[in-house]
């Protein structure tokens, strides 16, 4: 784990004694625009732009699942890095096929020579220019929802205008509270913080359990973008947040709604490959050695998210998106 500083890498975990040892998250710094109608630099093109992921990550997971959604596979590639992250950062298993590198964070500096930050995934790359579009899987997703549909004959629309206000107030909400909650929790380096994120992450969790206990999905009752961007976290959940990141007041597969919801979105075709369960213990265990020093990865536990999710009764189907 380490960071770029005026373009040279430095191997050093979070740094959380400016913030009294709460955990906090740095802004992404590429923010460009792929546009479908060619108004930024960047217009829509199939085999032009490509994904730098990790299986393990759920930012990065979250454009896997729209590439999924939109069917773009043939449209844009995907590269995956090497489950764990170590003094190197994210690294490929050999040069990465469409940059020849070998490690993400000379992508990084072949975009931006004086780079100074954190070297994350995902990365959607222009293979015309050579640089990094975007680097933010909020911005990355909703591109991928809309810009590419001149390429794709899925129409479906995850992020529709009239219910964007509710789907970014309900997003602002998950991020904080669970997605990147699960992280406070994780990361805290003082018990005081650590525990204002349990609490606060448990408080939500039962928030969105007791909504859903009525519907199908988190707004407009049918599927959006804020119901991908919760899944991402709950799929992760029970196999490592309890245990590595001590989220462990209750698993989703004891919640009542959430457990069905999460198997739910699981079953919509395309997610489950996905998913990476080889991925996501070997990275969360094998890459913190502040957390876990031995590196042991957990057996379990056992996970059954092709079980019968009962919720159909409760609103409209994925298809109707
Ligand atoms: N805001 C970013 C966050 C991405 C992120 O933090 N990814 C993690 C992996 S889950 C990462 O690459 N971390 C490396 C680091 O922080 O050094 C997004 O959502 O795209």
């Amino acid at each position: 784990m380490g960071l770029l500083i005026d373009g040279r890498w430095h191997d050093q975990w979070y740094d959380t004694s400016k913030s009294g040892g709460a955990f906090v998250r740095t802004e992404a710094q590429f923010r460009d625009r792929v546009s479908a109608d060619g108004s930024t630099p960047y217009p829509a093109e199939a085999g032009r732009y490509h994904l730098m992921v990790s299986l393990a990550c759920p930012w990065a997971h979250r454009t896997l699942v729209f590439r999924a959604l939109k069917r773009l596979e043939g449209v844009i590639g995907v590269s995956v890095v090497e489950p764990l992250m170590l003094s190197e950062g994210w690294t490929f298993a050999g040069p990465e096929p469409v940059t020849g590198v070998t490690r993400l964070y000379d992508l990084y500096l072949r975009a931006k020579p004086g780079y100074s930050g954190r070297v994350t995934v995902p990365v959607l790359w222009d293979g015309k220019t050579n640089t990094i579009v975007n680097n933010e899987s909020a911005e990355i997703i909703r591109m991928l929802n809309r810009e590419f549909d001149a390429f794709t004959d899925v129409r479906a629309d995850y992020s529709p205008p009239e219910l964007l206000e509710e789907i970014d107030r309900v997003n602002a909400f998950v991020y904080d509270r669970i997605n990147n909650g699960v992280y406070k929790a994780g990361f805290a380096t003082a018990q005081d913080k650590y525990e204002a994120a349990f609490d606060a992450l448990f408080a939500a969790l039962d928030e969105v359990d007791a909504r859903l206990a009525t519907q199908r999905w988190l707004v407009g009752n049918r599927l959006t973008e804020a119901d991908w961007r919760l899944f991402t976290t709950l799929v992760r959940f029970d196999a490592v947040y309890v245990g590595h990141f001590k989220c462990n007041q209750r698993r989703i597969a004891d919640y009542p709604h959430l457990s069905g919801y999460l198997r739910d979105l699981y079953q919509v075709p395309g997610i489950a490959a996905t998913v990476s369960f080889d991925h996501i213990k070997r990275h969360y265990y094998g890459s913190h050695a502040t957390i876990n020093p031995t590196g042991i990865v957990p057996k379990g536990p056992a996970l059954d998210l092709d079980a019968p999710h009962g919720r159909a009764a409760l609103g409209p189907d994925p298809a109707e998106a």
